[in-house]
């Protein structure tokens, strides 16, 4: 179904896209020249959080491609070309960070290993589950089938907001005190920004339509993205800082004095 586009709402989108390629490129950027700031215990995870962003990256760049290929703007009206908009990059990647991210976050906690490999595992999974359960109900056009496959990809969610909130309770208590404000930041931004994408999914369903609904669905995935990858990946970093000063590494305070980061 063509939809039409005002020539602002396509070029909102297509800036939205722009900035976003540009904020996942340079947080790869930080994270990956950031991994030699912080101890040999975190540099996982900060490897973790640039290959989130770079992924994101890439697919940005093809989703802005898509989108551009999709339409073209003659007489000053948007015009579609007849080559469909591909929405599969954004659940391929998905599919890919959601996992990741939540293994960032395991990792920077550095519970024991058992733990943490049980853990990353049951989230990384039910994350996967979370993706793929969401896709059949993303690129159907009926409400029914949206709502169903909504409901489905709500369980996974909700359990994994249960393991942030209170499966994780003991283990944050027992991160180093500097660290812990930190740690609690990132679980509760990553429910706060998780929560926006099954909102974001309603849009076509509360009454939005057409064009309308194209628009914040495209502008209101990029932002989380933003949110979720770059603005958590600061946060995984500066816990992964903190503690690497609690544990006595990095520039000591006797000497020259070297450069301190965040
Ligand atoms: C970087 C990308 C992230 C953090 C994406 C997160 C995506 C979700 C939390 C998506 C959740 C969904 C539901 C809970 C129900 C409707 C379908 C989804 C996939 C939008």
């Amino acid at each position: 179904m063509p939809i039409e586009l005002s020539v602002g709402q396509y070029n909102l989108v297509y800036n939205f896209l722009s900035f976003t390629i540009a904020v996942m490129g340079a947080a790869t950027v930080f994270f990956w020249f950031g991994r030699n700031q912080v101890a040999p215990a975190y540099k996982t995870a900060m490897t973790i959080t640039g290959l989130v962003t770079f992924i994101a990256f890439y697919h940005y760049f093809r989703i802005a491609e898509s989108w551009d290929a999709a339409y073209t703007i003659a007489d000053g009206a948007v015009q579609a070309t007849g080559t469909p908009f591909n929405d599969a990059y954004r659940y391929v990647d998905w599919l890919l960070t959601v996992p990741l991210l939540l293994i960032e976050l395991i990792l920077v906690m550095r519970l024991p290993r058992a733990e943490t490999v049980k853990t990353a595992t049951r989230l990384g999974l039910l994350a996967a589950l979370m993706i793929v359960l969401g896709y059949p109900g993303e690129v159907a056009t009926d409400d029914a089938t949206r709502w169903t496959f909504w409901v489905l990809s709500m369980i996974p969610f909700a359990w994994i907001v249960y393991e942030l909130f209170i499966g994780l309770t003991n283990a944050v208590n027992k991160q180093p005190a500097e660290a812990r404000g930190l740690v609690n930041a990132a679980r509760y931004l990553t429910v706060g920004a998780w929560l926006f994408y099954p909102i974001v999914f309603l849009f076509p369903m509360l009454g939005l339509t057409g064009a309308t609904a194209e628009t914040f669905v495209q502008v209101g995935y990029s932002l989380a993205d933003v949110v979720a990858k770059a603005v958590f990946g600061v946060l995984i970093y500066m816990i992964a800082m903190r503690k690497s000063e609690a544990e006595g590494y990095g520039p000591q305070p006797s000497g020259k004095t070297a450069k301190q980061g965040a």
